[in-house]
């Protein structure tokens, strides 16, 4: 008998900005092998280990494969097998029913962010379908917005240089950001950068493991960056270290920022960040005296109450001795928005959204859930793509509306995740391997395909035909939902004015041309400097130091320090009680919440810890055989406890993102979190959090008590 065998061209979907080209090697309709794209100049042949085992995830036992009822109480996951056709009708009669009642249909809000990447399964009938029928819009902030909106307000889009051109840098700073496990093909980059004279720095309150391989960590004090930056201008300005020529030409209040940044004295800069004021001297001049300097801002960064101003402030600093012009100087946030795709208004159809329908923050869910003011309260919730009961701020808060006997909840899932739970129709969703999508990147400049390897497994579907069922069930109009997902793919890559470059650099980028070469590049130049001659996409076209725009938004329009909405220096009563910043950034072995429940990456995180000082544990009776409570107004979770120096005293950190039903105590760090939002951009706040830590009792474990 002769095997089928065949190699198909794949994308890592998960939110990464690595986006890894992958090829998956099929026999008889079976998922056999994977591996990275060994020809993709970023993925260079390697996954990371998450992925490396995704037709394991795929196969997995606990697969979601049949639609389900639930016949349990709300949280108990307990479900009842039902057919598609019943799903459906269900659905589509309760939206319909809510449409027409006293609430209308901006009772009924979608909830997804990025669980898959790619432009299909992510938005785009689903966007049609919520837009026609007038549901809620949801602001996506969860993760970026805040240092998209900081970024913005500096050089009119988010820093970008090629991250291709970091090997040609010699001065390299990862601030706010843990590059070798969030961005580990930059890491490997940046490693090779290194091996030629680079010299890598690592600015985080943490001893993340980026920090342990870097040649210096700087522990700052959490959401204290942008006085750090100001302190370093000041060094850079005093010194006499500024490119002037660069200022003159291309920046926008260069004299301005001078007498800001003359504020900020190291002493006072140290006293603010706690990094002693030698080590700001030291850093303002390495990073104005060797060329070129890049730095690899990410997003961990921003996920403070003055997340915004941090990373406008640092996006200031290559502007500042001319970084910019150099090939692999200036800074990195996000390559997003250097693709001239088909724009989301027309894709997505925003045409369709009814004047004055409002929008909601889906960092604030928990509020959402809850409001008694709400007007009309939120009657049906339809997530995919997201499992806001472990990854949403205000946890408790957001379960107790999950709860609510009055919600309608349907999820789309591969998993049974914490949401699920929730759920009273769950409807099984295709991963990556078993439908189509066609991806750009945050992390560099390819554009690249998505074909199915197998079929769907069980009964399950991918979300465009998911939303196409709910729309043809709902009689919509079949242009919202009768372009078939290679027609989509075919629509989005119609090129568009809409990005920072010109729709020129998309020729060539066609779904034929992709399918046969798996990922092609924009047509840009090599080491693409897009701000070597100027050219910023702002109001003056010039670099921003001084921002009308912020001043429009009643902000400061320099940059300045904005501290956290719970930072002990200027909240010094709330933190008698709660003195601990606590940090929740992810845990290498998973993906945001993706990945935890697979036993060989719950093996690899071990289980769920708290890294605290020597002297905050000392000071409370924690020792490493103890377990601690960490936990505010807010709520509580548990952790084993994880002593070190790789934290300074008042700071903590707990590595996630578990999912509740897997750990004692059945809450994660987001327990703890709050869902007030950053400056500007209305993101999330998860690093934003004070915090108490005590023992927890033998006897309360011992009283089964968690
Ligand atoms: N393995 C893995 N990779 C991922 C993810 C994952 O969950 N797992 N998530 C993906 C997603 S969705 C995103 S958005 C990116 C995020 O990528 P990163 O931004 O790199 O992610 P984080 O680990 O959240 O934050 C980076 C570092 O910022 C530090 N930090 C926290 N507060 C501050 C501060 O005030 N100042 C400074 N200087 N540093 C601070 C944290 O301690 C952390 O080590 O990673 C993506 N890649
Ligand atoms: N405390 C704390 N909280 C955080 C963070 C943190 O650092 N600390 N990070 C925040 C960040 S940066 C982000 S981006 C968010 C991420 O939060 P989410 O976007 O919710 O990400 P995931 O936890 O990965 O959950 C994505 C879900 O989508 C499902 N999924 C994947 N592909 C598909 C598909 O094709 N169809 C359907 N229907 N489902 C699919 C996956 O199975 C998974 O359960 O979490 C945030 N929460
Ligand atoms: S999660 Fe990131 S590093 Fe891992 S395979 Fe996907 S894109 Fe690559
Ligand atoms: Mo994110």
């Amino acid at each position: 008998m002769t095997h089928q065998l065949k190699v198909i061209h794949a994308t890592c979907p998960h939110d990464c900005p690595d986006t890894c080209s992958m090829q998956v090697t099929v026999k008889d309709g079976k998922a056999i092998g994977l591996k990275g794209n060994p020809s993709h100049p970023i993925t260079n042949g390697f996954l990371c280990g998450k992925v490396s085992k995704y037709i394991d995830r795929t196969y997995h036992k606990t697969r979601l494969l049949h639609p389900l009822v639930r016949v349990g109480r709300k949280g108990e996951g307990r479900f009842e097998k039902t057919t598609w056709k019943e799903a459906i009708k269900t659905i589509s009669s309760k939206l319909s029913d809510l449409m027409r009642s006293k609430h209308g249909p901006q009772s009924i809000l979608p909830y997804s962010y990025a669980g898959t990447m790619g432009r299909l399964q992510g938005s785009s009938i689903d966007r049609r379908f919520f837009h026609r029928i007038g549901a809620s819009l949801l602001e996506r902030t969860i993760c970026a917005t805040a240092g998209v909106a900081g970024s913005q307000m500096t050089l009119g889009t988010r820093a970008a240089i090629d991250p291709e051109a970091v090997l040609h840098s010699k001065y390299i700073i990862n601030w706010g950001s843990n590059t070798s496990v969030t961005n580990s093909h930059l890491w490997t980059l940046m490693h090779r950068a290194r091996k030629t004279g680079a010299k890598i720095i690592t600015i985080d309150p943490f001893r993340s493991k980026t920090a342990e391989k870097s040649d210096l960590w700087i522990p700052i004090r959490p959401g204290t960056d942008s006085a750090l930056a100001l302190g370093i201008m000041h060094v850079i300005f005093r010194d006499n270290l500024q490119d002037q020529d660069f200022i003159d030409k291309f920046c926008l209040g260069g004299d301005e920022l001078k007498s800001r940044a003359m504020e900020f004295t190291p002493e006072k800069v140290a006293s603010i960040t706690t990094i002693e004021s030698r080590l700001i001297e030291k850093i303002a001049h390495e990073y104005a005296t060797t060329t070129p300097a890049f730095i690899r801002l990410n997003y961990g960064l921003q996920r403070h109450g003055g997340g915004g101003m941090a990373v406008r402030v640092i996006t200031c600093l290559p502007g500042i001795i001319g970084a910019w012009k150099e090939k692999g100087g200036g800074a990195f946030l996000s390559t997003s928005g250097m693709y001239p795709l088909k724009n989301a208004s027309s894709f997505e159809r925003h045409d369709l959204i009814p004047k004055g329908t409002r929008s909601i923050n889906m960092s604030q869910l928990a509020d959402a859930l809850n409001a008694d003011d709400l007007a009309p309260p939120i009657k049906a919730l339809i997530v995919y793509n997201s499992n806001p009961a472990a990854v949403c701020p205000d946890q408790s808060r957001v379960i107790r509306g999950l709860k609510r006997d009055d919600l309608f909840t349907v999820v789309l899932e591969q998993f049974p995740t914490d949401t699920v739970d929730y759920a009273d129709i769950v409807l099984p969703a295709t991963t990556q391997l078993e439908h189509w999508d066609v991806h750009t990147s945050y992390g560099h400049l390819h554009v690249q395909i998505n074909e199915p390897a197998i079929e769907p497994l069980g009964e399950s579907l991918p979300n465009t035909e998911i939303f196409r069922m709910l729309a043809r069930e709902m009689n919509l109009e079949p242009e919202i939902y009768e372009a078939t997902d290679i027609e989509l793919i075919k629509e989005v890559l119609e090129p568009s004015t809409c990005g920072f470059n010109s729709a020129s650099v998309m020729s060539g980028i066609t779904f034929e041309n992709l399918r046969k070469a798996g990922f092609l590049r924009l047509d840009l130049p090599k080491d693409f400097a897009p701000f070597a001659s100027g050219k910023f996409p702002t109001p003056s076209g010039k670099c921003e130091f001084f921002s009308s725009s912020m001043k429009n938004l009643g902000m400061d329009p320099l940059p300045s320090y904005v501290p956290c909405h719970e930072d002990p220096q200027s909240k010094p009563e709330l933190a008698a009680f709660y003195p601990i910043q606590l940090l929740s950034p992810p845990d290498p072995a998973f993906l945001n919440s993706s990945f935890a429940n697979l036993e060989w990456q719950k093996q690899d995180a071990g289980r769920p810890t708290l890294l605290i000082s020597p002297k905050d544990a000392s000071s409370r009776g924690i020792t490493e055989e103890s377990m601690v409570r960490i936990f505010n107004n807010r709520g509580e979770f548990l952790a084993h406890p994880i002593i070190t120096d790789g934290v300074k005293p008042g700071v903590a950190v707990a590595q996630g993102l578990w999912w509740n039903k897997d750990v004692s105590g059945n809450a994660n760090a987001n327990a703890t979190t709050s869902s007030a939002l950053t400056d500007i951009g209305g993101g999330a706040t998860f690093f934003d959090n004070l915090v108490q830590v005590e023992p927890v009792l033998n006897s309360e474990i011992q009283r089964g008590l968690l």
